[in-house]
């Protein structure tokens, strides 16, 4: 019994590629791709019980249906069985947890790494500066500011909050965290693969929350290193500090291209 449970796991492991997706996506990051296949095991593991229960239940209703008016053999405290069925579920809820475990301890992790990127939320923007560098990058609602990161190289982004509690979410990399304002929430993210991702705000944070997009693009290290030099303004860092530390709820952007399906 417990072997024919580990065999969907067992392939979960061993192929995760074939195992159908269940409307997740992989990613392009480390994690990302381990949430996919965390996800494909819990849905298969779903599955196959949810399939042995149908089965029970087709059983039970066909093999003691009504057959005369005598009440049929009454059984209980069938101890073994019992048994079973407590410590079975027991076990596969503990799988799952340590399963999880796994993963989220992978998305904690926070392995040293010399590419570090300051990402601070504010009402509505983002803000991304590289420290030791003089480049910033910033944008409110539908200027959609963009956040260069080198690929297969770990990124540790510290995430600050100028007002209110945003969200940081980039949907592709099957990740989110709280910008918390007086908090610094950080992590890591490992792209493997280039390419340009969409992210958002995920909490509702004031009159053009709906507006707070921004972009992830994950580039070769050259092209990482060139861009930073293209875009380094010691000026204009200069100026993006002082005028971070004067945000106020009043900021409003000057053209709300407000359009209500946007989100
Ligand atoms: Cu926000």
């Amino acid at each position: 019994m417990l072997r024919i449970a580990a065999l969907p796991v067992a392939a979960v492991a061993l192929s995760g590629c074939t195992v159908p997706a269940f409307g997740a996506r992989p990613g392009p990051t480390t994690t990302s791709k381990s949430v996919f296949h965390l996800w494909q095991g819990f849905s298969v593991g779903a599955m196959v019980i949810g399939a042995f229960v149908v089965l029970l239940i087709l059983y039970a209703v066909l093999r003691y249906r009504r057959k005369g008016d005598a009440i049929p053999k009454q059984t209980q405290y069938h101890i073994p069985l019992e048994m079973v069925y407590t410590v079975v579920p027991i076990l596969i809820v503990f799988g799952l947890f340590a399963a999880t475990l796994v993963v989220e301890n992978k998305e904690v992790a926070n392995p040293k790494t010399n590419v570090i990127v300051d990402v601070n939320a504010f009402q509505w923007g983002w803000k991304f500066s590289y420290p030791g560098t003089s480049t910033v990058v910033v944008g409110q609602t539908t200027e959609n500011p963009t956040m260069v990161i080198p690929v297969n190289t770990d990124v540790h982004i510290n995430l600050t909050s100028t007002d209110v509690i945003h969200g940081f979410y980039v949907k592709a990399f099957n990740f989110s965290r709280y910008a918390l304002p007086g908090v610094d929430n950080q992590f890591t993210i490992r792209a493997v693969n280039t390419g340009t991702f969409f992210g958002q705000c995920t909490q509702l944070c004031g009159l053009y929350h709906s507006l707070m997009y921004f972009q992830v693009k994950v580039v070769t290290m050259d092209q990482y290193n060139s861009w930073l030099s293209n875009n380094s303004n010691p000026s204009a860092a200069q100026a993006s500090n002082t005028a971070n530390q004067q945000q106020t709820s009043t900021h409003v952007p000057s053209k709300p291209t407000a359009s209500s399906g946007a989100n």
